[in-house]
């Protein structure tokens, strides 16, 4: 019997072991692509020549092309340490301080929002994870429709961000290839035809991935036509800053649809600003038409995010928070946007001085025309391929470069292989 029982037991292992195998749950999972901004790091990563360039993803380099710590980030962090803070939970919202400075820093100090408390603000994961929240929200409450206007081209992600949030996606006109420029009129065209009531996602400033931001002017255009047809602005601006080197300036559509009457939604990051990518810091504000609203709104938005992640991580925080929070400090880290704003710009100039010195007899003015991290080149993705493959130079296969990662040590070696791969 025992004999019996051995013999049976071990046939079932081997029956059951092949079953498992067999039938394992996950046997028609394919296998997906990599991530088309991500993935280029890793493929970067693995290429072993020395002349290599990533300019894939938009992430500040100094010009020694190496990651970028900010000065006033280390004395934060370093102030941080000497007040030897407990590590217990944030609240659902994240930490109250944050929130307030965030949202001042997007809406102005004297704002009315803060005066009269007319603003939901949560902390959120960067700005992908505020993205998030405020997707959730519009899926759970916004009455009209579930429908979210992104513009042609947008940042990659905002589609899969507003799609996994159970909302739909459509697209207004934004980038004329014609122009390398905003196709202002496009963009009108689209706003007028779309239902009333439309959520429209606009880049508050620093568009991505083309570089091209409205005028103030168009800005009020675009104001006035989603006013007249009752569309929610719900702006993504995780580059306040980079786009003019000045936060204020970078505010100012923010600021101006506030001004003309607007509900609106922000998604904040302070990732770039603050070069804070992977601590994961950033703020998601519903502006309500008062402080009840907020409030109701608020009590809302914490019952989404409570199941999501429970509360948000508070190191990035606290060090925004503290510069944001202590005035000299303030001031110098607006030198250090500053200043990361300035070698982005001069790098644009100097690529441009590289392409005539190699004789490229192409326009490039949009290089220089265009503001933020990134360069919309105009590359073809067969050229884009070329860069990578003859020169392991990492671009994303629409043509964009992020100038963030361009060097005076690497900017001539840019500049011919384009030139080689245009000519
Ligand atoms: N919105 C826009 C328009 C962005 O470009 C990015 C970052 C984010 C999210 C939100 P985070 O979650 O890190 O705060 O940023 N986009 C990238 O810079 C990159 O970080 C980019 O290279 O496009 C990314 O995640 O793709």
């Amino acid at each position: 019997m025992a004999m019996q029982n051995y013999v049976y037991k071990s046939l079932f292992k081997v029956v059951s072991n092949t079953v498992i195998r067999s039938s394992s749950c996950w046997a028609n999972v394919e296998l997906g692509p990599p991530d088309a901004i991500l993935g280029i790091t890793e493929a970067f990563k693995r290429d072993t020549n020395p002349k290599k360039i990533n300019l894939g993803v938009g992430a500040y380099r100094d010009d020694n092309g190496k990651p970028f710590v900010l000065p006033t980030v280390r004395k934060a962090d370093r102030m941080l340490v000497e007040e030897n803070l407990d590590k217990e939970y944030a609240s659902i919202s994240g930490i109250a301080d944050f929130c307030k400075a965030s949202a001042a820093l997007a809406f102005g100090d004297d704002s009315s929002v803060l005066k009269n408390k007319l603003n939901a603000t949560v902390q959120g994961i960067s700005g992908t994870g505020s993205l998030r929240i405020g997707a959730a929200f519009f899926a759970k409450f916004y009455g009209p429709n579930k429908v979210f206007y992104i513009p042609t081209p947008t940042w990659g992600n905002h589609t899969p961000i507003f799609k996994h949030s159970g909302l739909d996606v459509k697209t207004y006109r934004y980038f004329d290839p014609k122009t390398n420029g905003f196709d202002f009129n496009g963009a009108c065209e689209d706003l007028k035809n779309m239902p009333d009531q439309s959520v429209v996602v606009l880049h508050a400033c620093a568009h991505n991935p083309t570089g091209v931001d409205p005028q103030p002017e168009q800005w009020k255009e675009i104001s006035s036509i989603m006013k007249a047809k009752k569309h929610f602005p719900f702006f993504d601006m995780a580059y306040q800053g980079f786009a003019s080197g000045d936060c204020t300036k970078d505010a100012y559509a923010i600021r101006h649809f506030h001004e003309a009457g607007h509900p609106l939604a922000l998604c904040q990051s302070f990732a770039k600003n603050m070069g804070l990518y992977g601590e994961r810091a950033g703020a998601f504000t519903l502006v309500c038409s008062s402080a009840e609203e907020a409030e109701r709104v608020m009590s809302q938005i914490k019952i989404i995010v409570r199941p999501m992640y429970s509360n948000p991580p508070i190191h990035g925080a606290r060090i925004v928070s503290k510069i944001l929070n202590t005035p000299g400090l303030k001031q110098e880290w607006l030198k250090d946007v500053k200043g990361m704003a300035d070698r982005i710009i001069g790098m644009r100039t100097q690529l441009v001085d590289g392409l005539k010195q190699e004789g490229s007899s192409h326009n490039w003015q949009h290089i220089t025309d265009q503001i933020g991290m990134f360069c919309f080149t105009g590359l073809k993705q067969n050229q884009v391929e070329r860069l990578i493959k003859e020169f392991s130079i990492y671009l994303t296969k629409d043509g964009r470069i992020s100038v963030a990662g361009v060097t005076s040590g690497n900017v001539k070696y840019l500049a011919n292989a384009i030139h080689q791969v245009t000519k």
